[in-house]
């Protein structure tokens, strides 16, 4: 995936009006939007092609997903039919779960996220174990996105040295989680921003300072 100044905005706003608004301000820095529960659940589905027809952005859709492969396949179908561009899945639920997500993107033409480690604190408790684990999985299965943390350089690094330097790694918790972006992209390939965007008083100017701190 291509993303315009390897930033990822996370459009974790509430409803469709604020989400019209902060794309707006920053659809001159920004290409790639990753839509999840938040914004679906208040507003549809149909929120996904109103912002990529209304800005021409790629949506990724982060639901984490983490069923049976019967069920994820149906929840990967929906929301690929919906515009989708890609969609980020877990990875704790063992290859069968996340075969059918990549099958179903591979059937759509689109593009499967891989998430490994989580950035918060809690992911210490039980997936930090198994992350490497789960990266190692996805590399077998041929999966070439990843998601991993922001907030541990150390093992934001670790799993880049298992994925391989020609698999796509996009980080979430820059900014508000205590990860710093620059840093971050001598790993990673793009940098997930929300809060520290959508919650600033001018948008646009954070996103122009966070691009500028990256450089
Ligand atoms: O910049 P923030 O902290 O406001 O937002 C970070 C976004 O990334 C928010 O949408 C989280 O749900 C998401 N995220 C994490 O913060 N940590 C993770 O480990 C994983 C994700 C994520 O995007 O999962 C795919």
């Amino acid at each position: 995936m291509n993303i315009k100044n390897n930033l990822i905005l996370a459009l974790d706003v509430m409803n469709e009006s604020d989400a019209i608004e902060i794309c707006d301000s920053i659809k001159e820095y920004i290409d790639t939007i990753k839509i999840g529960y938040p914004l679906a659940l208040a507003e549809g589905l149909e929120i996904i092609n109103k912002l990529k027809n209304k800005f021409g952005f790629k949506v990724i859709c982060d639901f984490k997903v983490a069923d049976i492969d019967a069920t994820n396949s149906k929840i990967c179908d929906e929301t690929f039919k919906a515009g989708a561009d890609a969609i980020i899945c877990h990875g704790f639920v063992g290859e069968d779960s996340v075969q059918a997500c990549l099958n179903m993107a591979n059937k759509h033409g689109k593009e499967l996220f891989l998430l490994t480690e989580m950035s918060h604190p809690g992911a210490k408790m039980f997936l930090q174990k198994n992350a490497d684990a789960i990266a190692q999985m996805g590399v077998d299965m041929g999966i070439t996105n990843y998601v991993a943390p922001a907030t541990r350089l150390d093992r934001l690094s670790e799993i880049r040295n298992i994925v391989g330097n020609e698999s796509y790694i996009i980080s979430p918790g820059v900014g508000k989680q205590g990860g710093d972006g620059k840093k971050t992209l001598e790993y990673s390939n793009a940098i997930i921003v929300g809060r520290s965007i959508y919650e600033s008083e001018k948008p646009k100017t954070a996103c122009k300072n966070l691009i500028e701190s990256l450089k």
